[in-house]
């Protein structure tokens, strides 16, 4: 980003030269990233969510991080609190409670993210919701304003502000705006069962640049906007609507990769490691790490697992499989249904497959220490990722980040996972079928070391090569320069 050259110029050049680099500051870009929810400073350990974990390793001095802050009060502040900590600042606003419900339960995780995780059936629209959608946007929008300068590059984050480019387009603001998609976008035929589907292309349209996790979000999207506001991409996926130019673009997220391996390699003689070794004796270890929610696709590799026990008896008492579910939006009914139903297939396998000395299935709901995560991965011979969709899914990069290279174990992935696109070494499954899946886990059972360390090696190049700040710096890059495609 443009201000750490400013600031290693600072250093470098020491105070003779001090005063041309401030000027050079003053004349180049500052980054203001805005994601619904900001971390505050303080906030350490155990935050499960991909989009934070993604940020924060990105997030650099000279950087505006702006959002909520994570409070409920009576109304939705009309001004930003403003935090600076590590050369990072951090400007904030409360939302009204009565509003987070609709923006945030309602419209947000009760439509848009059914929505574009396929599932059309759990989606529920109702206008109330959709109005508080919008209200928020704009408060966002209007709460940044003047916090705004001339030459700042915004860039807007995920799903629950698909319309703040518009408000701040409508408040009159001509700075480059570029929007990244963290899930996954739907073609025209499922977009269309949302009622505000056009009106929210459009909105996505204000922005100079659009991001998206996969070819094929970046296609529907498209597709999308040649559908409904009747424009006309050209190949490089640039399209004139409105005043402007807008560019999709394929900008896949990625793991500080080093920094994962390194605390995972720590990780390995922690308390908690130890715990989970001893516990485990020489069993081997299936590990899914995910938040608590039906795209995970969690019934479905419960059901899996059930079938391996089944299908292959000799893995009977030397496997372990460990689900770690951190729960989330508690407050969306269909996330209660989740858990309640989780509880009971878990119940069931256990029942069936438990001795009086192994419980093949552990599950729990609760957020787990990254640092603990970390060394629980380099001990799984199996990383279990079968999302029924996700836009990327990070835990599986992590995974093999944290693996001993020596003796590394075995990646099982959806095909649904935007991750699928790249880590094509990994066994990919459909997670839709428990057999197929279950098959791949005796597969990663049984590999021979050569092939789980050539496999790994693919792997990790592309984990190593496709970072968080990769990621950055590509994004950044299309939002710099409209010329480059
Ligand atoms: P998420 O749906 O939250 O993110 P994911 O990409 O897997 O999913 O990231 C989860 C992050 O939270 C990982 O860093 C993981 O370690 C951590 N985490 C998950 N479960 C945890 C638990 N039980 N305890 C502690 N930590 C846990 C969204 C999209 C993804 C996309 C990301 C980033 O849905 O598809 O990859 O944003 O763009």
């Amino acid at each position: 980003m443009s201000q750490i050259f400013v600031d290693e110029a600072l250093t470098r050049n020491g105070k003779g030269n001090a005063l041309k680099a401030t000027a050079r500051a003053e004349a180049t870009t500052r980054t203001i990233i805005i994601s619904n929810r900001v971390p505050s400073p303080a906030e350490k350990g155990a935050t499960a969510g991909g989009l934070a974990v993604a940020l924060a390793d990105a997030v650099t001095p000279g950087t505006l991080w702006f959002g909520w802050s994570g409070k409920r009060t009576e109304h939705t502040s009309a001004e930003a609190q403003v935090t600076v900590s590590d050369g990072v600042t951090y400007a904030t606003i409360d939302i009204a409670e009565q509003d987070y419900h609709k923006f945030y339960n309602g419209f947000s995780n009760g439509a848009l993210w059914p929505l574009f995780h396929f599932r059309t059936g759990l989606l529920r629209f109702n206008r109330p919701d959709y109005e508080s959608y919008r209200a928020v946007n704009r408060a966002f929008a209007q709460a940044l304003m003047p916090l705004l300068k001339p030459t700042d590059l915004i860039w807007i984050h995920d799903y629950q502000l698909m319309t703040m480019a518009a408000e701040l387009r409508d408040l009159g603001v001509t700075n480059r705006i570029g929007f990244f998609l963290h899930i996954p976008f739907v073609p025209p035929g499922l977009l269309q069962v949302l009622p505000p589907a056009t009106e929210i292309v459009a909105a996505l349209s204000a922005c100079d640049v659009v991001g998206f996790q996969t070819e094929s979000d970046r296609k529907a999207f498209l597709d999308c906007a040649e559908a409904l506001l009747e424009v006309k991409p050209d190949r490089h996926g640039r399209y004139y609507y409105d005043t402007r130019t807008v560019h999709a673009v394929l900008t896949p997220i990625g793991i500080n990769a080093e920094k994962f391996a390194q605390l995972a390699r720590r990780a390995e003689v922690t308390a908690d490691a130890r715990r989970l070794h001893e516990s485990l004796g020489d069993r081997a270890l299936v590990l899914g790490v995910d938040r608590l929610d039906y795209s995970k696709g969690l019934p479905q590799r419960f059901d899996a697992f059930g079938r391996l026990l089944y299908a292959f008896p000799q893995h009977r008492r030397h496997v372990n499989f460990l689900q770690i579910a951190a729960r989330s939006r508690q407050e969306v009914g269909s996330y209660q249904t989740l858990r309640r139903e989780l509880d009971r297939r878990a119940g069931d396998i256990n029942g069936e497959f438990s001795d009086f000395d192994w419980v093949p299935l552990r599950y729990m709901t609760h957020a787990v220490r990254r640092s603990a995560i970390a060394g629980f991965y380099r001990r799984a011979r199996i990383g279990l990722v079968t999302p029924l969709r996700d836009g990327m899914n990070l835990v599986a990069k992590e995974y093999i980040a944290a693996q001993d290279e020596t003796d590394p174990g075995v990646l099982v992935l959806s095909r649904f996972a935007g991750a699928a696109d790249e880590l094509t070494e990994a066994l990919i499954v459909n997670p839709f079928d428990a057999d197929e899946v279950a098959e791949a886990i005796h597969l990663g059972l049984i590999m021979s070391p050569e092939e789980r360390r050539s496999r790994h090696a693919a792997l990790l190049a592309k984990v190593n090569f496709t970072t968080a700040s990769r990621y950055c710096e590509q994004f950044l890059g299309y939002l710099k320069d409209p010329e480059k495609i």
